[in-house]
């Protein structure tokens, strides 16, 4: 049987048509991602794929399986530049073969078993073999998620340039749940959202279904991101009346074919009636009742009616993410119970339906210690063991909040009995928001491969968010999402890598930055190797970079206040401490850092040995973190035996000077990647120089003040 095209299959056509007309000059600025259909210019590649792969079966009835269909044929006759044929059954000219082993009877005994159990739900197997005396490449898994998963990372690998000789790729997710979070509001903005407004046309829904949510399922399905946290996590109520159920039961219906759940973040107090609403306050709900005690049996039963309606409206729907008493936003201590009574009583409700609560780490009252950066821990960790079961406790990678550079947050290691959910930010909040160019792979896999020596070595933080570690029975991850409505998706079309790297780290920690970063260019920019080596390398530095110019040598928060984009060391205020620079830089005629020593605040006791000897002293300390663990006067001898006051100036100009390069290799492109991006990019880069600058000499004339040293350069 010919595959008949679906709708969707004809908007692809549609692609097609377009990518078959496509000379250099057609230009999507941004807009495909890194899903664009085009060509395969090398002509060796070409022929080795055409004559291999010329008809597909897709075997499967679902919605996924269309999709598939969809995909490949659109793929590979853009890839081709010519007509292909995608069918449901099986022939004797089949050279592809996408299928479960339900569909096609016969590949069990051709796979193993034991290969199918690896695999799991979500994972799948591309491999080489003969099938009816032919040599073909199969793509199994035991679910159609699998399949759509297994689709994409062979395309990709045709997009990347590999050989298709010989394959053997078993594949699955080392980390259950792989989700983006959105800061998204009601009212369409995005907190910390810098490229454009929402993606979600609340006030069109459910009525109006945007295309670009089908675009953006797609675009998540093809790196195995599997749910959304539509809304911000200093939540508005108003995301659980029905009439917002609605909008976002349709949204699950878009992305549902595409292995996406959806979750909302919802806030603490919305069982309490409106007229219970303190001014000024974010405990404002919509429910009829007057306080929101999770030990009172009213408000148990508002959220397990709660839950219900949610399940009846959106059956696969996945869970809660809560910020409670953090950033005045309500939570169970208001009436003086814990983290874990309010994050069970939300356990329980979803719990018949298979829902999880993700409960956030992210509290820094200041009635618990005066060191923001020990707060967390010291609520969380005498909790460990009083959470239920379907209780994540997510965490953001460090202990203050998304800086350049932070050092691990000491509660991964610290909490064996509670699954801990990484939390990471796309979004760059402090790292130049979409105007500078920031790779950010290198900073995740810094976290990811930190050895926390929670039980001695090995205990990397990805062990412990993978569940090896301490035998988790659910695992977690993450990402504060960077995507708006602007045309490119993310504001700056670099940070479609930030994207693109956070997916592929949440399915396998172990991929490089390097590999991540030369993929994402293979299938945005160019296949060229020269020229993507070129990027690749540009991009490996500008995290660094990025830390240098802003807070070298283990600086932190000394951002502009509220806007988070410049600098402003100089920023004081009373009564906010923690949200002031000169609290965390601490810089005086004496030196400078924020002595977190045992003689300090004491920090360092929060992590496992060996490391809170080394933190503990500046001679043992990684100089990258030095002033977060110590204060130290000016004259400090570096390692390079260099003054502190030296290597901090040549740190910053280090940084700027990264940045310098970044210009002029970008420059040197000209011509060789899409016009439309390379001007943008060369806007942005433009811009980025110059707030760079103003990062650097901002900074140095105001510590200078304090050091009353010359600033060196070289
Ligand atoms: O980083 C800070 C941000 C807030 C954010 C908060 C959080 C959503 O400045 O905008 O609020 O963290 O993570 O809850």
């Amino acid at each position: 049987m010919r595959f008949c095209l679906s709708r969707a299959g004809i908007i692809l056509l549609i692609c097609f048509l377009q990518c078959s007309n496509m000379a250099k000059s057609h230009s999507d600025c941004g807009h495909d991602l890194w899903l664009k259909y085009q060509k395969i210019e090398n002509k060796d590649l070409l022929e080795q794929y055409s004559s291999m792969i010329s008809v597909v079966c897709v075997s499967g009835s679902s919605a996924t399986c269309q999709i598939i269909r969809d995909e490949m044929y659109a793929w590979l006759s853009c890839m081709y530049g010519e007509d292909i044929l995608v069918n449901t059954s099986l022939s004797e000219s089949s050279d592809l073969i996408i299928a479960t082993p339900k569909q096609l009877p016969g590949i069990e005994k051709q796979i193993g078993k034991s290969q199918l159990a690896y695999i799991g739900d979500e994972g799948f197997i591309i491999q080489s073999m003969k099938f009816i005396d032919n040599p073909v490449i199969l793509i199994t898994a035991s679910q159609d998620q699998g399949l759509l998963y297994g689709a994409f990372h062979f395309l990709r690998m045709l997009q990347t340039g590999r050989d298709l000789y010989d394959i053997h790729i078993m594949s699955r997710p080392k980390i259950q749940y792989r989700l983006l979070n959105h800061w998204d509001n009601v009212d369409g903005s995005v907190e910390r959202g810098y490229a454009g407004k929402s993606l979600w046309k609340w006030d069109e829904l459910p009525d109006r279904i945007d295309l670009r949510y089908k675009d953006y399922a797609r675009a998540n399905a093809s790196i195995g991101i599997n749910g959304v946290v539509l809304n911000n996590v200093n939540a508005n109520p108003t995301f659980l009346t029905l009439e917002y159920l609605n909008k976002a039961a349709k949204l699950a219906d878009v992305f549902r074919p595409y292995g996406i759940r959806v979750f909302l973040s919802v806030n603490f107090s919305s069982p309490i009636s409106a007229k219970f609403h303190i001014e000024g306050n974010r405990r404002a709900g919509i429910g009829d009742l007057p306080d929101s005690d999770p030990l009172n049996p009213d408000v148990r039963m508002w959220w397990k009616e709660k839950a219900a309606e949610i399940y009846r409206l959106i059956p696969d729907f996945g869970g809660f993410l809560v910020k409670a008493n953090s950033e005045s936003m309500p939570g169970p201590q208001e009436y003086g119970r814990t983290h874990a009574d309010g994050a069970n009583m939300l356990a329980e409700a979803l719990a018949p339906f298979g829902g999880v609560v993700m409960w956030r780490s992210f509290v820094y009252n200041a009635n618990v210690d005066p060191d923001r950066a020990k707060r967390a821990y010291m609520e969380f960790v005498p909790l460990d063991g009083q959470f239920k079961s379907n209780v994540f406790v997510q965490s953001k990678n460090g202990p203050v909040d998304f800086q350049p550079r932070e050092p691990v947050h000491p509660l991964f290691g610290a909490m064996p009995q509670t699954p801990l959910m990484l939390e990471l930010q796309i979004t760059q909040e402090y790292l130049g928001h979409s105007t500078h160019l920031v790779y950010l792979a290198p900073m995740w896999k810094e976290y990811l491969q930190f050895d926390t020596h929670a039980k001695g070595e090995g205990s990397t933080l990805s062990s412990v968010i993978d569940g090896s570690l301490h035998d988790y029975k659910m695992t977690g991850i993450a990402g504060v999402s960077n995507i708006g409505d602007d045309t490119n998706w993310t504001g700056h079309f670099f940070a479609q890598a930030n994207w693109y790297a956070f997916g592929r780290l949440a399915w396998d920690h172990e991929l490089t930055a390097e590999q991540i970063a030369d993929e994402w260019i293979r299938m945005s920019l160019t296949q060229d190797d020269s020229v993507a080596n070129i990027i690749q390398s540009m991009m490996m530095g500008s995290r660094e970079a990025c830390v240098n110019y802003m807070t070298p040598l283990g600086l932190h928060h000394i951002m502009q206040a509220g806007f988070h984009y410049g600098p402003q060391p100089s920023f004081a205020h009373a009564s906010r401490l923690d949200w002031t620079s000169v609290y965390y830089h601490k810089a005086g005629t004496n030196g400078i850092g924020f002595d977190r020593s045992s003689t300090g605040s004491n920090a360092v006791s929060q992590y496992f040995s060996p490391w809170k000897e080394r933190f503990n002293s500046p001679d043992t300390c990684p100089e990258i973190y030095l002033l977060w663990f110590h204060h130290l006067p000016w004259t400090y001898s570096m390692k390079s035996g260099r003054t502190l006051w030296e290597e901090f100036c040549l740190h910053y100009y280090a940084g700027t000077d990264y940045v310098d390069h970044m210009v002029e290799t970008w420059k040197s492109l000209q011509g060789q990647v899409d016009d439309c991006i390379y001007q943008e990019v060369s806007e942005k880069l433009i811009k980025h120089q110059q707030d760079a600058y103003v990062w650097r000499d901002t900074c140095l004339k105001y510590f200078q003040k304090f050091s009353q040293r010359e600033i060196v350069q070289e």
